[in-house]
This record gives structure tokens, sequence and C-alpha cells, in this order.
């Protein structure tokens, strides 16, 4: 079959070029967009462009702001003395540029319905399953949270910063919920030793551009290496407490538990180290036999990636990828391996990562009930002939 030679993809800047990836968006009846999940394996690098990121709101979209109308206050028992800052006033203090991904806690959730009796996993790559795809990367700027904590007269005997979004509404129902408010705005309390690390930041430009306002514009808090969750949208207002206060979206939805009654409820802070294969995907299966490059992503909410290893035989020998420079911090790092695929049938691969915290990816995630942060190996199978 002669190959078709391509450029026939969409119209660019009035010229046609290669057909562009698209995220699956989800509307509102007036065409406002309200969710968006990633095509992350179609995309060729670190960065993923803002159009295709995705997005994550539990009571909607707030109405935007004019940012030059939009202050955050910063008060509290913890602050010596109370501030109203605007976007002016952040930036005109240094800024600080953080590359990093972000995952919701739900990206994957659906596989841990593998690991129950009877479960079937559905693609990976497939847009339609709603958990996939609620990861993205970039580049965000704006000022360390530190900075303005301690321009506001911060004092360190303080356990807790709450930082809360003005986007107001009701969480809806919750399974486990002791209690429900009915109207409420986003809010998480960090820890004050993360909330005081110099990449976590108040950012206002996301890729080089201002933020958007479905990413939580004029302002939003970033704090890598953590589940989406904690990357407070559309930021009002700032506490310093000598306690942790109670937050819903921290105590009654994001933790770790057996079930609803389970009295034992785990905060969820970091995400897993996880390494995802970009290429091939079950969809360009089936494929010929003999040389065969795998590539992928990898990431971890508590160390810079060390290792990506891989298995075609179902777990019994694992070979080391290779990484693929930078390895930044906070980012995922590219990998590939080189397989030599020798038989035809079904194949089934497997990628695990390591971090510079020694974790190692799991083969089987932990279970919990609200399936948060779902983080073990995600078996790829392929047929060749
Ligand atoms: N104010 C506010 N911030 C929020 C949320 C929210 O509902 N309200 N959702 C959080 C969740 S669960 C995620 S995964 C991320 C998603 O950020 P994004 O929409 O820019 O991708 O925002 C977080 N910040
Ligand atoms: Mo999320």
């Amino acid at each position: 079959m002669a190959r078709r030679r391509e450029i026939e993809g969409d119209i660019v800047m009035g010229w046609p070029d290669r057909k562009r990836s698209t995220a699956a968006a989800r509307q509102d009846p007036e065409g406002r967009v309200m969710f968006v999940q990633t095509p992350w394996w179609e995309l060729q690098g670190l960065t993923t462009p803002v159009d295709l990121r995705y997005v994550v709101q539990h009571m909607g979209v707030p109405e935007p702001v004019p940012p030059e109308d939009w202050t955050f206050s910063v008060e509290g028992e913890g602050i010596e003395h109370p501030l109203s800052v605007s976007l002016t006033d952040l930036q005109q203090m240094a800024t600080r540029t953080v590359r990093a991904v972000t995952e919701c806690s739900g990206n994957d959730s659906v596989f841990f319905d593998t690991i129950e009796p009877g479960g079937q996993a559905p693609s990976l790559y497939d847009l339609d399953n709603f958990a996939a795809g609620t990861i993205s990367a970039g580049e965000f700027t704006g000022v360390p949270l530190r900075d303005v904590l301690e321009r506001a007269g911060l004092n360190r005997r303080a356990v807790s910063v709450r930082v809360q979004g003005f986007d107001r509404g009701s969480p809806g129902p919750a399974p486990g919920a002791r209690r429900i408010p009915d109207e409420m705005n986003y809010d998480k309390a960090l820890p004050l030793e993360k909330a005081l690390d110099p990449d976590t930041i108040l950012a206002w430009g996301l890729n080089g551009e201002y933020l958007r306002h479905v990413h939580g514009a004029p302002v939003r808090l970033v704090v890598p290496g953590w589940a989406g969750n904690w990357w407070i949208k559309w930021v009002d207002s700032i506490e310093v407490l000598y306690e942790s206060p109670w937050c819903f979206y921290q105590d009654e939805y994001y933790y770790y538990s057996e079930s609803p009654e389970d009295p034992n409820r785990e905060m969820i802070t970091t995400v897993g180290v996880k390494a995802a294969i970009t290429e091939p995907t079950d969809h360009d299966s089936p494929l010929p036999a003999g040389p065969r490059l795998i590539r992928g992503l990898a990431w971890s909410g508590e160390g810079e990636i060390t290792g990506v290893e891989i298995s075609t035989d179902g777990g019994s020998s694992w070979n080391q990828a290779e990484l693929e420079p930078p390895l930044d911090r906070w980012m995922w790092a590219r990998w590939s391996y080189q397989w030599n695929v020798k038989s035809a049938g079904r194949h089934q691969v497997m990628a695990r990562a390591t971090d510079a915290a020694g974790r190692i990816q799991p083969l089987k995630a932990r279970w919990n009930h609200l399936k948060k942060n779902y983080d073990a190996v995600i078996p790829l199978e392929l047929d060749f002939d």
C-alpha cells in the first residue's frame, strides 16, 4: 500500500498542517466548558498545551471577576498584619516559575474496579471513560505563598494555612460524609510546612500566558507533588491558624479509608510514583512483530523519578528503560525502551516507576472506598501478527 503523505490536517495560520490533538470537553447549555480530559498519550513533549489541559471543579465555575477589581485577604490568628493583596501587589514581588504535573485524585480511579472481584479494565486511552485524562503538566509563574505570608507577619508557630476560592455552592452527595454544608466555598487547609515550600506558589501565569478563568484566574495555588485538589483555583482568602480547621474537601471527600464507616481517615497529600505508556496504545494493536519502541511518561509526588522498568513477561523480569532528560523535580519524565517482539500473539507490557524517595510503583493499588489516587501499574495488552 502506498504510504499516504501527510499534510492533510488542520489549517493553522492559513496553512495546511498536521492534525492537532483535541481534548474531550463537556460544556453547559451556554457552551461554557465545565470539564476537560487530556489526551496525554498523544502529546510530544513535557508541557501540556493550555487548550488541552484538564479542567475539574466541584461546585461549578464561578463568574469571572475583572482582575483589577480582585483582591484576596491574608488574615487569621497566625498573622500579625492582615493584608488585602491585589494582582498588581503580587506582580511587584519577586516571581518564581515552577514546572509541575497536576494530577486529579480521581485520575485512573476506574482501575480500582479491576481489583474488585469480576471487575474489568477499560482502555487507559479512552476519554469516554470519565476518570481518564485528568492529568496535565505545565509551567506556572507566580509568587511563593511563603513570601506573601511573611509580608503579612507570619507567626511560625501556626500550623495551618486555609486557602479558599471564590467559587460557592453545595458539594452534593458524598458517601461517608459526616456533614454536608448547604452552601460553602471550596477550601483546603495546607499544613504550614508545605505552605512554606518555596515551590508552593500563588500563580497568575501558565505556559507563558495569563492563567485562564477555567484554571483559576486571576490567581490559583500551585502545590507541586500534591494531588490536584490542593491547587485552589480563584483564590479569595488565606487564613493562618493554630489548628487545622474542618474543610469539606479535606475531611469528608479527599481522604483515604477502607469504607465509609471506617473511622481511620488519612489525609491525601502527594500523588503516587507512576509510569504510563504513551506509545504504542491498545488502539494501535495489532502490530507487526519485531523491534518495537515503547515510550511513556513517569512522575511522582515525592521525589524525582530515578528509574522506569519494563516487564513483557507478566512481571517475572524487569528491564531498565532509558530516562530522557531533562529530569525536573516536579515534572514528568519521558522514557523509552527498545523491545524486540519475537513471537506473534498477545503480549502484555508493564511499566513501573521508582523515585528518589525510594518508592517503587506497586502492582496492586491499596484499596480506598473513595477510589482516590490510583497508583498501581496498568498493564497494556497488545496483539502482534
Ligand atoms: N476553587 C476551587 N479550586 C479547585 C477545585 C474546585 O472545585 N474549586 N477543584 C480542585 C481539583 S479536584 C482539581 S483536580 C484541580 C483541577 O485544576 P484544573 O481545573 O486547572 O485542571 O483544581 C482544584 N482546585
Ligand atoms: Mo481533582
